[in-house]
């Protein structure tokens, strides 16, 4: 009676959660056979989790047995597993259940289930949500929160739950083991008792899927909260404010994972308010974090009205203060030295910090990439930051090895990404948005992972290619028809973007009065900050176009390391891609493909233009392989796209036909 009465419960569980998103994500339910899993561990919730996942989805043979084996092994680094056919080893349950995902991940997607190591390559996998009280999102583009809602009644209902323990295990099938639940933009209000007692919620649900909750902090709290007359990080009263407070946050959440810090960053409070170093603010977060084991991610994005060239702001204010942080402060640093642009060259600070942990953020969050309306497969940009050689510490310094413990002795390693998920029943507003937010948990676990075979991975357990056949849909064509050509599609859809929008290295053109969707090269109403304003960025001119970042202008390029910094320094060797970034240049500059800048620039418009109209005939022909909302949706969203990249290559051509008095050159399609 008690069992059938269990797998009543477990039954309706499983209906309410489906019920509650209409989309399953990666996660999409199989017909499972039978499997008994022998486990080693006490029966916690961690390993409880494992079990079920494993009884959920078991694609093997019938009946087979799958062991669970807690233990210690040198060669099984954090949370890392050994995978083999007889079942899962791991140092910490954790590590068993992500070596049950990729288990599972290999029986659906069909690859063979040989003896594997798999470590992480950062110990800290973290989503960034920059969700306010409110509820609304900065920079979300998937409707509301999932984790704050304007309701003074701060009441955590079932569908609540069931919401955060979908999203919870959407992040430990693909390793992501922290979320920062409010926006870096922070409230002090996060740290009062009613939204300490929803954190300490959500931290409950998301504990058995060994996914840990950090909050983002507003530097001048001990004031704001606390009624202080200062938050000067080092008055005694504001050293003891935090520490209670840090106290009061463990007793709720003994697990939580620690602080992260906007501070003297876009107005926001920081200890520059008080004359003191950002080392002095994140020193004392993280002297009251560390009786527990927290961390502080301390982020690195600052920039002021007054700077010549905002690229180099960070660099300058950080790598004077390298070994005066804490062995718990990560800084946090956005993989370029602007800010989420299409296309940037790597942040200098990474490798640059030598005594002092890095941490790259990510945006998943499609800001400047099309926001939830362009298909842009974020996975191959990451790569690009990651694979990145800094020559900090010799040829192979990649920011990848700088930030994961490779080439620096540091205490902990971390990647955040600032995520794209809202209550939208697909989760991400467009389709393979998810994809993103699926590419950072696997990156975050393998930084040397290729994009083409996440792409591989997400669509056959997204696109579900084991589903049985049907009329429309024979198996047999599911990778000629679909996966290959879609496969492409998402593979080439970055570049694309970048070409439509801002190619050749230009970058901060977007519109600012359309929340940074479509073009607004002309854009710099009087009295605006100048480095808030397009002009600034791409100071085009009768005389060229470009940021001139050379040693005879900005120099930002010292701050890269040789043999980079002369490659850039130089037009001649500096890639393409960043031509625009570091050098200003006349319109009939001679590219290496022998054409002038100009009409290069007007290829590249036009050849993003025409990529995303290959999109679409590619999406048009997978409608075979596709459920009807799904294929709607994504066509649709693919036809504004393919509009607005007219509109992007018009608007640019135009605008900057104004300096360069040049025609649009044949080949390609007039402007309209
Ligand atoms: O990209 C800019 C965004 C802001 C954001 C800021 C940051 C959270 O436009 O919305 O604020 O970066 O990263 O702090």
């Amino acid at each position: 009676m008690k069992s059938i009465l269990f797998s009543l419960l477990l039954f309706c569980a499983t209906f309410t959660l489906r019920a509650e998103n209409g989309h399953q994500l990666w996660l999409r339910p199989h017909p499972a056979a039978p499997v008994t899993v022998v486990s080693s561990g006490k029966n916690s919730a961690l390993l409880a989790t494992a079990k079920s996942e494993l009884q959920q989805g078991w694609q093997g043979r019938a009946g087979a047995t799958v062991k669970l084996t807690l233990k210690k092994d040198k060669s099984i680094k954090y949370d890392g597993f050994r995978l083999s056919p007889q079942g899962v080893e791991a140092a910490t349950e954790a590590g068993l259940l992500y070596g049950v995902y990729e288990l599972l991940r290999r029986q659906q997607t069909g690859q063979p289930l040989t003896e594997v190591i798999s470590n992480p390559s950062y110990e800290h996998r973290v989503l960034n949500h920059w969700d306010n009280p409110d509820g609304s999102v900065e920079r979300g583009y998937a409707g509301k929160s999932i984790f704050w809602r304007q309701d003074s009644s701060f009441v955590v209902t079932g569908r609540d739950k069931a919401l955060w323990q979908q999203y919870a295990r959407a992040n430990a099938s693909v390793g992501i083991n922290g979320a920062v639940l409010n926006n870096v933009n922070a409230s002090p209000m996060i740290l009062s008792a009613d939204y300490l007692g929803r954190a300490k919620a959500i931290a409950d649900v998301l504990r058995p899927y060994g996914v840990k909750v950090y909050l983002a902090v507003k530097f001048s709290s001990p004031a704001l909260l606390g009624g202080l007359k200062t938050s000067d990080p080092l008055d005694p009263a504001v050293i003891a404010w935090w520490k209670a407070r840090t106290r009061e946050v463990y007793r709720q959440i003994p697990d939580f994972g620690g602080f992260l810090v906007k501070a003297s960053s876009e107005g926001q409070p920081g200890p520059q308010d008080f004359g003191r170093t950002h080392a002095d603010g994140a020193n004392l977060l993280a002297d009251a974090v560390r009786p527990y084991g927290g961390l502080v991610m301390w982020r690195a994005f600052v920039y002021s009205p007054n700077d010549k060239d905002r690229a180099k702001q960070a660099y300058n204010e950080f790598v004077p203060l390298d070994g005066k942080f804490r062995d718990n402060v990560i800084i946090q640093v956005k993989n370029g030295p602007i800010d989420f642009q299409p296309r940037e060259p790597f942040s200098p600070l990474f490798g640059a910090l030598k005594k002092t942990a890095v941490m790259p953020e990510f945006q998943i969050t499609q800001e400047y990439l099309g926001q939830a309306i362009d298909l842009v497969f974020l996975a191959p940009m990451w790569a690009e930051c990651l694979r990145s050689d800094t020559y900090q510490a010799g040829p192979g310094s990649t920011v990848a090895r700088c930030t994961d413990g490779s080439v620096y002795p540091q205490k902990h390693s971390a990647m955040a990404g600032v995520s794209n998920v809202g209550l939208d029943t697909n989760w991400t507003g467009h389709d393979f948005a998810q994809a993103n937010w699926y590419a950072f948990g696997r990156l975050a676990w393998n930084n040397t992972l290729a994009s083409e075979q996440i792409a591989d991975e997400w669509l056959r357990l997204t696109f579900d290619n084991s589903a049985p056949p049907t009329a429309n849909q024979p198996a047999a064509d599911f990778n000629a028809g679909f996966l290959t050509p879609v496969k492409q599609l998402m593979l080439a859809s970055r570049e694309a973007a970048v070409d439509y929008s801002m190619p050749l290295g230009l970058h901060h053109i977007m519109s600012a009065t359309h929340g940074h969707y479509g073009p607004g090269p002309w854009w710099a109403p009087p009295g605006t900050r100048a480095d808030w304003t397009p002009p600034y960025y791409h100071q085009a001119a009768a005389n060229g176009v470009g940021f001139d970042r050379t040693s005879t202008g900005s120099n930002a390029v010292s701050q890269y390391h040789e043999p980079l910094a002369g490659q850039l320094n130089n037009p001649a060797t500096c890639p393409d891609e960043y031509l625009l970034w570091f050098h200003h240049l006349p319109w009939d500059f001679k590219m290496k493909s022998g054409r002038t800048l100009w009409d290069e620039l007007a290829l590249h418009y036009d050849h993003g233009v025409q990529q995303v109209r290959q999109f679409q005939r590619t999406w048009d022909a997978a409608r075979p392989y596709v459920d009807a909302e799904r294929f709607a949706l994504v066509q649709n969203k693919l036809r504004t796209q393919s509009g607005n990249a007219v509109i992007w290559k018009d608007a640019g051509l135009l605008y900057f036909q104004q300096f360069s008095h040049l025609p649009i050159p044949a080949e390609i399609e007039p402007p309209m």
